[in-house]
């Protein structure tokens, strides 16, 4: 139990245990106390209505002239939006409620008052949300998304400590650039510069050399100057690293991971979803395998579709919402040509011109949730693709020595956890899938 106020001044005599909204129904008939925020209060002549969200829900109470002291009615106007209150009563069930139970009141303390809430219940513009951000949570459907948000990376946890992988915690500043040099956040280190992190890749196939299977799981950061709906400056990234995996191997784990995540999604949160207004048939068809549409395979059927795409070219976000048109669940469009893809990728053996990369496409016009391939494992060839691309080579000493000391196939991949959320949320925008977004132009609050 949460250790609560005590209310032994607030109960005025009222015996009542303290507990929380989502637990009232093992208070029906009883005088419990609840502490929490005013989320309307109505008045209908002499009975007065009073909702109350607590994080864990939120209940009606009612409040009868007749039956309370006058001081206790005339604290109502002061009940405006987000007042933060105790509230004493009895509990009963009441079906056509929401949550199911009702609470009369007995006792009520205004603990803070809120004049003038900014948001008020109509339409507000997304950039007045975005600068009240710290308030716009307290929003249905931003706790909804909160919520989704928790069960998600729960379940991430659950997936990988089930299949024996290991939690490897990998650095935010470092030397060694990840995914190239654009797109980077530099920060004065003492003497040196150093770099935000843009992924823990790296630093997890040391760890996977060490223990086998491994995963991490932070905050990334990218710089990049693009106002898209799929972008931030600091997303959350999820990156199982596995020794002895390859590219096949690799996307099996992808898909099964993506179901397990939606799976939980849709059985921890059926009520977040239909406050999302969520289509969940939607959700329910995602099941293995994928499809799986070579890249040169995928370029061909774009250009007969007559989008301007030639071979060598990533993906624009328009091309992928084509490739997946008509399945119902996520795609992989796999062996990329090397130009379009980061340094560590292995070279394809069968075409050497490609790597041995997938991105996952979501349904729904969603786009990439996620990027992985198998490593690069021959230090000769990781040593032409750093040159090639023009990267600090001495910053890579550490990471050469993976190939140097025992060097061994492995695979892996980067589950952006924003995207993926927007896409089971079904929210246009990844902005309102992380509590305090970073975007260009964006550092408050
Ligand atoms: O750049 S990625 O495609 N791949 C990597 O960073 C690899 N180092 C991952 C790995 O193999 N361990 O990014 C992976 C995913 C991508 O599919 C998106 O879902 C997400 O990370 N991503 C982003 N989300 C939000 N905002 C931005 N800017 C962003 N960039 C990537």
């Amino acid at each position: 139990m949460a250790p609560f106020l005590s209310t032994a001044r607030i109960r005025k005599n009222i015996m009542s245990v303290t507990t929380e909204i989502g637990h009232l129904g093992q208070h029906a008939g009883q005088v419990v106390t609840l502490f929490g925020w005013i989320q309307t209060t109505r008045l209908h002549g002499k009975v007065a209505f009073v909702v109350l969200r607590d994080g864990t829900g939120i209940v009606q109470s009612v409040m009868v002239k007749s039956q309370v002291s006058a001081e206790l009615w005339d604290l109502l106007p002061g009940l405006t939006l987000e007042t933060s209150v105790s509230l004493t009563g009895v509990v009963r069930a009441e079906p056509r409620a929401p949550g199911g139970y009702e609470m009369s009141i007995e006792s009520l303390h205004i603990i803070g008052t809120s004049h003038d809430y900014p948001i008020q219940p109509k339409e507000h513009g997304v950039d007045f949300l975005l600068d009240h951000r710290h308030l716009w949570l307290r929003s249905a459907q931003q706790r909804a998304i909160m919520r989704v948000r928790n069960e998600v990376e729960f379940a991430i946890h659950e997936f990988f400590h089930d299949r024996e992988f290991v939690r490897i915690d990998t650095p935010i500043l470092t030397g060694a650039i990840g995914e190239g040099g654009a797109g980077l956040f530099e920060v004065e280190y003492f003497e040196e510069v150093a770099f935000l992190a843009q992924t823990g890749q790296l630093y997890a196939e040391a760890g996977a050399a060490a223990l086998g299977k491994v995963y991490c799981f932070g905050p990334t950061f990218r710089a990049e100057k693009s106002k898209t709906r799929r972008h931030l400056t600091e997303f959350w990234m999820l990156e199982p690293e596995m020794a002895w995996y390859d590219a096949d191997a690799n996307m099996r784990l992808q898909e099964d991971l993506v179901c397990h995540l939606v799976q939980r999604a849709l059985e921890r949160c059926p009520e977040e979803l239909d406050v999302l207004e969520r289509d969940r048939s939607r959700l329910e068809s995602v099941r293995t395998p994928f499809v799986r549409i070579d890249y040169s395979d995928a370029v061909r059927s774009l250009q007969e579709k007559g989008h301007e795409i030639k071979w060598g070219d990533d993906l624009g976000a328009p091309d992928e919402t084509v490739l997946v048109e008509g399945h119902d669940r996520p795609v992989f469009v796999y062996n990329y040509p090397k130009e379009a893809k980061a340094f560590y990728m292995k070279q394809n053996p069968a075409d050497p011109r490609t790597v041995l990369a997938s991105d996952l496409l979501a349904p729904e016009g969603y786009g990439e949730i996620i990027g992985g391939s198998q490593r690069e494992d021959d230090l000769e060839k990781l040593v032409a693709r750093i040159r090639e691309q023009g990267l600090p080579e001495p910053a890579y000493r550490w990471y050469l020595d993976l190939r140097r000391y025992g060097t061994f196939p492995h695979s892996g991949f980067g589950l952006g956890l924003e995207r993926s959320l927007a896409w089971i949320c079904g929210r246009p925008h990844i902005r309102e899938m992380i509590p305090f977004p970073r975007m260009l132009n964006r550092l408050y609050p």
